[in-house]
């Protein structure tokens, strides 16, 4: 008999959507839809989860645990038992860590599941008792993230319904119909309701389109607009001064910071024109009331970390926050205070041979990591939910790392990704619609949770079972490596957050998805209408002295040398129809991951047609696209999207040959979106 399931998207989205699976006689899934009941996920899907299930069924699916033959990088494999899979690796860690000291091991996982007990669960509790190096995971929200902590002290946000409610919405950064999709209702609702909507972005994409006004921004100049508007806004006196006077500090620094940033100069730094900065200050502070949706888009940049605290600035300045549908929404995720410690047990560190806190490798070098640490070199990288030989800049270097003979290389996996193919043992995972998992969101403030809806295949087993095995193989006694699932939730649900008052497992099992506590009684949650900061004064910190724009040195406006040698820039943002790697099995030729897009100005002058395949390069490496020309991006401006597997990209080159592994001013984080390149007909 035919039967409906209920699970939840686990990809790296803010959206984070109820599902419901039709289930045919056999247990097999025929369809994935929207759960129609939830509140936000309003009952449709993104269009690449809707095909999610050509994933789950695909025939290249890993089902069996496999060990390399043949050289490093080859990507040849034998199938071997899991015994033997699980014993080879607990000896060859073992013998590692004796040799080179723990610390010579790291884990490498990002948000592939999105889920806690997948994502940093029973992992986490394996490599802190084992004294491995801990992985500082800021591929892709610590400049901002860290951006919210100094300034609010908190990171949450709008609730997203209260963007129905708004008279003015900016889209900072933030390709909502690509990335965010299930916000976009809600913008149809309050521009019905006569609300403007404005996009802030370098590329005019599906979101800009429909704008009302879309303001081509010159890459990484945010932090220059920001302080602009500010300016415009305080000339006019149109601050909210009681606001500011009861609930910030720094307030006359951030003044006389922004006294040096009026319209004329902002329009040089920023290429939007004085007369558009002018208006939009006084239009955002005059509007009752005002959203600015910021996506992480804006942080991938040398000043993104500056860029968000400035933005950050502006709902504060005008008082946006006292009013449901004015305020920013960049993340919800802090409201969600689970008893992360008892799920991760980072306490385990001190019982390891480290007896501890370990090193932290920063996830966005690995390929420095792997290539140039020492004290000691890494030996070991575990990877799961992530696919660094595609995501991580640098890849020249990344790639490099990984063919090393002497590094031992285990990857947990559902599809034979590049990272898979440098591996030593490959081991076949679950995907989420076949475990047990709790699920936080960074777009909305449900707390959901999904139990397996479909029969695990072949021989596939979780990232929990797998570390739960390896830990006994290794010989950790400790009492958490018996937790069952059951156990870790409710390890992580025994929290004292208020957010979290009155749910239990028991009604989370019952409802599948229920809204945190928000303490407002079913009205809007307000969280800085009364000030309510977190940072350690209790005020929204300006931080003015940080926050003087200087313009990035890998920009067309940053350093003249590497300018008139790589003088345009490129975006890789995220493609509207993949989820950065995983969907990269996909190989049709339609695949909107090989295009570029380029102005007619910068192609004309380089000798590139329409169509034509062209090779995008920089001092670090080089990769190939085919051009389409548009007005998508304005001159001096590329962007490609992200990402394909580099195995079916030409030469195996992917767009992070090009990226650079610097940092962000804040936080740590990678640089994507600061890359200076130049393009030529591939051919020439
Ligand atoms: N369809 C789809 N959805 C996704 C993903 C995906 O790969 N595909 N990835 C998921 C992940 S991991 C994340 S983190 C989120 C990210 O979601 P977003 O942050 O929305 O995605 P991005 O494409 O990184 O950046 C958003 C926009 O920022 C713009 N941008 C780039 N540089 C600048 C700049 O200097 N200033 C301004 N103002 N804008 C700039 C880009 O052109 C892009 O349109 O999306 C998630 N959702
Ligand atoms: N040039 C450029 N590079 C980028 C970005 C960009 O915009 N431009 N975006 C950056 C950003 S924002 C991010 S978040 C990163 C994302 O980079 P990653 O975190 O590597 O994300 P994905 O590429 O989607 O790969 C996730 C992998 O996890 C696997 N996976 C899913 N569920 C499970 C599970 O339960 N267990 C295990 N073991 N594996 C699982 C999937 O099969 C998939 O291969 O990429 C970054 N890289
Ligand atoms: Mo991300």
């Amino acid at each position: 008999m035919a039967t409906q399931a209920k699970s939840v998207c686990a990809l790296d989205c803010p959206d984070t959507c109820a599902l419901v699976v039709d289930i045919d006689a056999a247990g097999r899934a025929t369809k994935l839809s929207g759960d129609p009941a939830h509140p936000f996920t309003r009952g449709f899907l993104c269009a690449k989860v809707t095909r999610y299930l050509d994933r789950e069924y695909h025939p290249e699916r890993l089902l069996y645990p496999m060990r390399r033959i043949g050289a490093k990088g080859g990507g040849r494999f034998e199938r071997v038992s899991w015994d033997a899979a699980l014993d080879e690796i607990a000896t060859r860690l073992q013998g590692i860590a004796a040799e080179h000291g723990t610390e010579s091991i790291l884990p490498y996982s990002y948000a592939g599941t999105m889920g806690l007990l997948n994502g940093a669960g029973m992992d986490r509790r394996f490599f802190h008792r084992l004294g491995a190096s801990r992985l500082d995971r800021t591929i892709c929200a610590s400049a901002g993230g860290a951006a919210l902590e100094l300034s609010q002290g908190f990171r949450v946000g709008m609730e997203p319904q209260q963007f129905a409610q708004s008279k003015l919405i900016i889209a900072w950064g933030a390709n909502i119909l690509g990335t965010n999709v299930h916000l976009w209702p809600d913008i149809v609702a309050a521009r019905r309701n006569g609300a403007r909507f404005y996009v802030i972005d370098p590329v005019k994409n599906r979101t800009g389109r429909l704008a009302d006004k879309h303001f081509a921004i010159h890459p990484g100049s945010d932090l220059a607009l920001a302080l602009g508007l500010m300016n415009v806004i305080l000339r006019a006196s149109l601050e909210d001064a009681e606001y500011i006077s009861a609930h910030t500090n720094g307030f006359e620094g951030m003044r006389a910071l922004a006294a040096q940033y009026p319209p004329e100069r902002v329009a040089k730094l920023t290429g939007i024109a004085e007369s558009d900065i002018e208006e939009l200050a006084r239009e955002y502070a005059t509007t009752k009331p005002a959203a600015i949706r910021v996506n992480y888009g804006v942080q991938r940049s040398d000043r993104g970390g500056s860029a968000v605290r400035a933005i950050a600035a502006l709902p504060v300045l005008t008082g946006a926050w006292r009013l449901a549908g004015g305020g920013l929404q960049l993340t919800t995720s802090g409201a969600f205070e689970f008893n992360h410690a008892a799920l991760e047990r980072p306490d385990l560190q001190l019982v390891s041979p480290l007896g501890r806190s370990a090193r932290l490798v920063n996830m966005s070098k690995l390929g420095a990591a792997l290539t140039e640490t020492n004290n000691p070199p890494l030996h070991a990288l575990v990877v799961y939910n992530s696919n660094p030989a595609v995501i991580a800049p640098d890849q020249s270097k990344v790639v490099k790392g990984l063919l090393r003979d002497d590094l031992f290389t285990v990857v947990l996996e559902q599809l034979r990704t590049d990272t898979a193919d440098y591996a030593d043992i490959v081991l076949p995972v679950t995907t989420f619609l076949e475990h047990t998992d709790i699920y936080r969101s960074y777009g909305h403030y449900y707390v959901q949770l999904a139990r397996p809806a479909l029969r695990p295949p072949g021989e596939t087993k979780s990232n929990v079972e797998i570390f739960r095995q390896l830990a006994k193989r290794m010989g950790f006694a400790d009492a958490c490596f018996d937790d069952s699932e059951e156990d870790m939730l409710r390890s992580l649900l025994r929290t004292d957050s208020p957010f979290f008052q009155g749910i239990t497992l028991e009604e989370l099992d019952h409802r599948r998805s229920i809204e945190l506590n928000l303490g407002t009684g079913g009205k809007p949650y307000l969280p800085f209408a009364n000030g309510g900061f977190r940072t350690s004064s209790g005020k929204f910190e300006f931080g003015s002295e940080t926050l003087k724009y200087t313009a990035p040195a890998e920009s067309r406006y940053g350093d003249a040398d590497l300018v008139s040698r790589f003088p345009l820039e490129l975006i890789s943002g995220k493609n509207d129809d993949s989820m950065n790697s995983t969907f990269g099995h996909r190989t049709q030729v339609d695949c909107q991951t090989s295009l570029l897009s380029i102005h007619q100005e910068d192609a004309a002058k380089r000798g590139i047609t329409q169509g034509m395949q062209v090779k995008v390069f920089n001092e670090r490496g080089a990769c190939f696209f085919q051009a389409q020309i548009n007005d998508d991006v304005p001159p001096g401006v590329l962007r490609g999207r992200s990402l394909r597997w580099h195995k079916h990209a030409p030469q195996g080159l992917g767009m992070n040959h090009l990226t650079g592994d610097r940092l962000t001013d804040i936080g740590g984080g990678a640089t994507f979106f600061s890359c200076l390149v130049d393009v030529a007909p591939a051919g020439g």
